[in-house]
């Protein structure tokens, strides 16, 4: 069985964790209480650690999931995820507009860190009304255009696996890998 390594990454309450339970079959995942009132005031608790997943894709592979946690103080985990990483999922949060200018900056570190390696943005909450269509996410975080930003609502599996399946037919095809 041949594994494929796939990172997530993005700012905190992005909805890494949720995409992970969506995907996998079998997740680990370790949420604890948030400590500080501006995050208490978007959600109760957030990942320490990470996240971790499998997904059987059939013809012999298998997608290994590695959420990583979204507070500023835990960055240097995407250090810890690099080694053998195949390809990168960036999610962001479309509905929280005071959160852009972070999610700004932490893509441009995930650009920087996962240099040269397949990646694709999740624009997620797209099910929240007035949430940023994909176009307007994409300008916001400066998205390059090799990089395609796709609609995702974390909870909805087959949006959930849209955006894995664009990240896989990249990381097939930089691999030069046949299925
Ligand atoms: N409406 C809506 N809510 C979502 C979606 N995805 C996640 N959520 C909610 O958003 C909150 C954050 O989701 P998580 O999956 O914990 O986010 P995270 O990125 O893992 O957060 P940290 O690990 O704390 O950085 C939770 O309350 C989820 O239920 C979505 O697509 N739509
Ligand atoms: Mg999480």
């Amino acid at each position: 069985m041949k594994s494929i390594k796939v990172v997530i990454v993005g700012p905190f309450n992005a909805g890494k964790t949720t995409l992970v339970k969506t995907l996998s079959e079998i997740s680990m995942t370790h949420d604890v209480e948030v400590t500080s009132p501006q995050e208490r005031a978007k959600k109760r608790t957030t990942t320490v650690g990470m996240d971790f997943g499998i997904v059987n894709i059939g013809e012999g592979y298998v997608v290994r999931l590695f959420g990583s946690p979204g507070q500023p103080r835990f960055s240097f985990m995407w250090r810890v995820f690099m080694p053998g990483t195949d390809g990168v999922i960036f999610m962001v949060d479309s509905s929280d507009r005071e959160a852009l200018p972070e999610a700004a900056r932490e893509f441009a570190r995930a650009r920087s860190t996962f240099s040269g390696l397949p990646m694709v943005v999740a624009a997620n909450k797209q099910d929240v009304p007035d949430a940023m269509p994909p176009e307007v996410v994409r300008f916001v975080l400066d998205v390059p255009s090799t990089v395609p930003v796709i609609p995702c609502v974390a909870t909805d599996r087959g949006m959930a696996w849209r955006v894995l399946g664009t990240l896989l037919e990249e990381v097939f095809r930089v691999n030069r890998i046949q299925v």
